[in-house]
């Protein structure tokens, strides 16, 4: 069986972590978002690219979900010594080396996605993993700081901000220019299974859906495209999505993310038991849905998720 999943950070990793532990045959490709990605101190950071193949491949700090186990911050310190920031940007030792190599390469000519397998050598996710585009997309978003209007890059409202400003709007910039990396559409056009994670509909889903082609092949596919929803009981399960569902006039509800994909889009929608009763709602939009428990408290509990969601897939098909 071969299964497409479009892919954030966090909650993306650990749902394909889950997803591998329930289809353990499958081939598996990741498109993943690059829309978080962000350049420092000369170098190039793939967030939720890094986010995948290290909780896939065995390298990921389990607390936090990003960056490395076993990680230290001497680099980090001696920048700040020099004066050199931001400060707010947890970047470790070990995290630094796969920033350097990924920069080296891609200075040499080699575009993302190529560096991405190069990287994966090592890693061995078990998955494909493939950039959502190996053109420049940036997420901005628009806030309102002590009475100034302007704009930050995500990282410095995820980060810095904590998303306790409102956000404005949320612009994907560079994404309308952007083409689908190599192998993006070809797995789409192939798959059996179409998967969307709890990951942020907006900045993380929303963004690779804004690649041009990309929600086209997703929607046209012959395969069933089946979503989680990451929104439970009326508010997101990790992370400040809502702040950003906000931004694209979205009430952070299962059944209000379900419409914001839409019919279209989606043969089917999983909804935590809390919300039980957006079943009918959902499915009154023309969008198969099923309640079960959607809390990825371990491997387990999300293999439990993934095996629900290839079952309304193959009921949906
Ligand atoms: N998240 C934080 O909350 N604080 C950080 O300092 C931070 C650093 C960081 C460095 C590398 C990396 O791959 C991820 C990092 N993240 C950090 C996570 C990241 O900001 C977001 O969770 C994702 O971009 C959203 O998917």
């Amino acid at each position: 069986m071969r299964i497409v999943v479009l892919a954030g950070g966090i909650g993306g990793a650990r749902f394909l972590r889950g997803l591998k532990s329930a289809a353990p045959a499958a081939e598996i490709t990741v498109i993943g978002n690059t829309g978080d990605d962000i350049h420092l101190f000369g170098l190039k950071v793939c967030p939720d690219l890094d986010t995948v193949m290290y909780t896939l491949g065995g390298g990921i700090n389990e607390d936090q979900g990003w960056g490395r186990a076993g990680e230290s911050f001497t680099v980090k310190e001696e920048l700040a010594a020099y004066g050199v920031g931001p400060t707010w940007f947890g970047l470790g030792d070990r995290d630094f080396a796969t920033h350097i190599v990924r920069t080296q390469m891609l200075a040499a000519g080699y575009p993302l996605s190529a560096v991405t397998e190069a990287l994966c050598d090592r890693w061995q996710p078990g998955v494909r993993l493939l950039p959502m585009s190996d053109d420049r997309v940036e997420t901005h978003i628009a806030v309102t700081e002590n009475g100034e209007r302007r704009v930050v890059h995500f990282q410095e409202y995820w980060v810095r901000l904590r998303a306790s400003l409102d956000a404005e709007a949320v612009v994907p910039v560079g994404a309308d220019q952007a083409k689908p990396a190599p192998g993006v559409l070809e797995a789409l056009a192939a798959a059996d299974v179409i998967l969307l994670p709890p990951s942020n509909p907006v900045v993380s889903i929303g963004t690779i859906l804004a690649v041009p082609g990309i929600r086209e092949a997703v929607a046209g596919a012959a395969a069933p495209v089946v979503g989680l929803s990451p929104i439970v009981g009326g508010a997101p399960v990790r992370g400040m999505a809502d702040k950003v569902l906000a931004a694209v006039g979205v009430e952070s509800t299962a059944a209000a993310v379900a419409r914001h994909y839409g019919a279209d889009l989606l043969d089917g929608w999983l909804v935590d038991t809390a919300d039980a009763d957006a079943v009918a709602e959902v499915e009154a939009g023309g969008i198969a849905c099923r309640a079960v428990p959607l809390m990825m408290t371990g491997t387990e509990a999300t293999a439990a998720m993934a095996r629900e969601a290839l079952s309304l897939a193959e009921a949906a098909r």
